[in-house]
């Protein structure tokens, strides 16, 4: 019995060092293609294409155990969230009020690699062409407004998004992430994943990704979120720094222009008039 333990603790570690030095060859680009992609995926995962919209959602994307590292890994290193703006500089912004955290690139944290595998696996591609990971919180009436998180100004720059939320509001507590041109939100559900492509086919920036983070409402509702974004080149191999765009401020909420009619975003949120991400179906 001891001897089998041994064997399956040694089994464990050696597949997770392997899976280490994959995931760190991976990021030097000698590897195209993970040879087991789904081997990383939670149990559950469960994915939904939002009809015509180029929206994933995938549940399940990640575990309570994993958010929970995560909220704990950023919480001691949180600072106020940047935009980025002309010269290639982060900026504070008053369109954007939360909190972030950024994690080092070549981090050796085995479930931010996990992580990482997966949002590369869904794209197909490579994990070296992901930036840092991003993890931010919003309390309440904090918000990032509607923007772009990809402009062809911009010589390469964040062709691919996959938000994962930490935690779980419900629809009175907003805090979801809206595609206004789309008429669809997405509302923070713990372990779900929320993917799209920036640009259309033409390569050009697509104008239905315009999005915003809306402000949770209640006094102890907290949202948190990881943001990856994957670029079009590998991210560590010694390319030149893009040329630096203007800065992407996003449009001011208030202004009610680019949301349909009836829909609130401060106060009591209603999105009466929204496509709100289903609930997956039994057998998904
Ligand atoms: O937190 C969200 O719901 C969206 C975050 C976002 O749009 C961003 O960080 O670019």
């Amino acid at each position: 019995m001891r001897v089998k333990k041994t064997c399956e603790l040694i089994w464990r570690k050696l597949r997770q060092w392997v899976q280490q030095r994959h995931y760190r060859l991976f990021k030097l680009g000698w590897y195209k293609v993970p040879r087991q992609p789904l081997a990383n995926f939670p149990n559950g995962m469960s994915i939904t294409h939002i009809a015509n919209t180029g929206v994933t959602a995938i549940d399940n994307f990640c575990t309570l155990e994993e958010a929970e590292h995560f909220i704990a890994t950023a919480g001691s290193n949180i600072k106020p969230s940047a935009v980025l703006v002309d010269g290639g500089k982060l900026l504070q912004s008053e369109g954007r009020t939360s909190q972030s955290s950024f994690m080092p690139l070549g981090s050796s944290d085995a479930t931010l690699q996990n992580l990482v595998f997966r949002a590369a696996s869904v794209f197909g591609l490579p994990v070296s062409y992901c930036e840092r990971m991003s993890i931010t919180r919003y309390r309440e009436g904090e918000y990032y407004k509607a923007h772009f998180d990809y402009d062809e100004t911009f010589e390469a720059d964040r062709m691919y998004t996959c938000l994962i939320y930490l935690s779980e509001l419900t629809d009175a507590q907003g805090g979801g992430t809206w595609f206004a041109r789309l008429n669809l939100l997405a509302r923070p559900k713990l372990g779900r994943a929320i993917c799209w492509v920036n640009t259309d086919p033409d390569g050009r920036r697509h104008p239905e990704t315009h999005h915003a983070a809306l402000p949770p409402v209640g006094e102890d509702v907290e949202k948190w979120v990881v943001q990856l974004w994957f670029r079009g080149y590998p991210k560590t191999r010694g390319m030149p720094r893009p040329v630096p765009r203007p800065g992407i401020q996003g449009e001011a909420l208030a202004t009610n222009a680019v949301l349909p009619d009836g829909v609130k975003h401060s106060g009591e949120l209603s999105y009466d008039n929204a496509y709100i991400i289903p609930e997956p179906t039994e057998e998904a």
